[in-house]
């Protein structure tokens, strides 16, 4: 059985997603992060960064595994499963890039431009623009690739899982602020529609929604 420390978010969806997409036995515990309950002890015990998501796998090797990262939890995930990450150097490595990627650009980016945009009680024009700026760079980057091949990198991987649910609930928001530099997106809706057709994609997006 898996602890599943997650939230109604994209960082917590995707690890929700990689789950279902495994068949893994796991046990999501919502984290009400608008009440501050990721800096309780007991959550410090499991991340000490005070972030979801985080996983204790109480069926690891030699006892119970804490992963806290969602880069790191989707790696380990790949690792104990042998799925959605290829096992060669040079293709393994090509994966990790894109999830990487996702885990220090799409995430901090879109969520500062969502921050700055929308929930700052002040509007900071400086701010706002940098990070859609930015924003709408990484959409369109993703979309010159998506247009050369089907999934970020390969297959699809662990690196689609951690993108898709950010592209989802942000891609709209950030074309219509800075259409000049994000495009259209056309080639990621088509990834987005693939991806959100998987019957896993759907259960791991669903997850904490009956959840107040
Ligand atoms: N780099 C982290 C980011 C995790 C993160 O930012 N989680 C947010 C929710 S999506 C959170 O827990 N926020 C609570 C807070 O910042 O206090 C990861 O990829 O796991």
């Amino acid at each position: 059985m898996i602890d599943l420390y997650t939230a109604k978010t994209p960082n917590g969806r995707k690890i929700a997603i990689m789950l279902e997409e495994c068949g893994l036995d796991y046990r999501p515990i919502m984290i009400d992060i608008g009440k501050g309950e990721q800096f309780s002890a007991a959550f410090i015990r499991v991340n000490p960064n005070s972030k979801i998501p985080a996983i204790v796998d109480h069926d690891g090797d030699g006892g119970p595994v804490t992963v806290f990262e969602s880069g790191a939890i989707l790696d380990y995930l790949a690792a104990r499963t042998g799925r959605f990450m290829p096992a060669g150097a040079a293709a393994r490595a090509a994966c990790m890039s894109w999830l990487f990627w996702q885990a220090a650009n799409v995430g901090p980016m879109f969520g500062q431009a969502n921050h700055f945009g929308n929930v700052a009680p002040e509007k900071l024009p400086y701010a706002m623009e940098r990070f859609s700026g930015e924003a709408a760079r990484l959409i369109a980057l993703t979309d010159r690739e998506l247009s050369t091949r089907p999934f970020l990198a390969g297959d699809y991987s662990v690196a689609d899982m951690a993108a898709y649910p950010w592209m989802k609930v942000a891609l709209d928001g950030i074309v219509k602020a800075r259409p000049e530099i994000a495009g259209e997106g056309k080639h990621i809706r088509r990834w987005l529609a693939d991806i959100g057709s998987r019957p896993a994609v759907e259960r791991g997006m669903a997850v904490g929604q009956a959840a107040a």
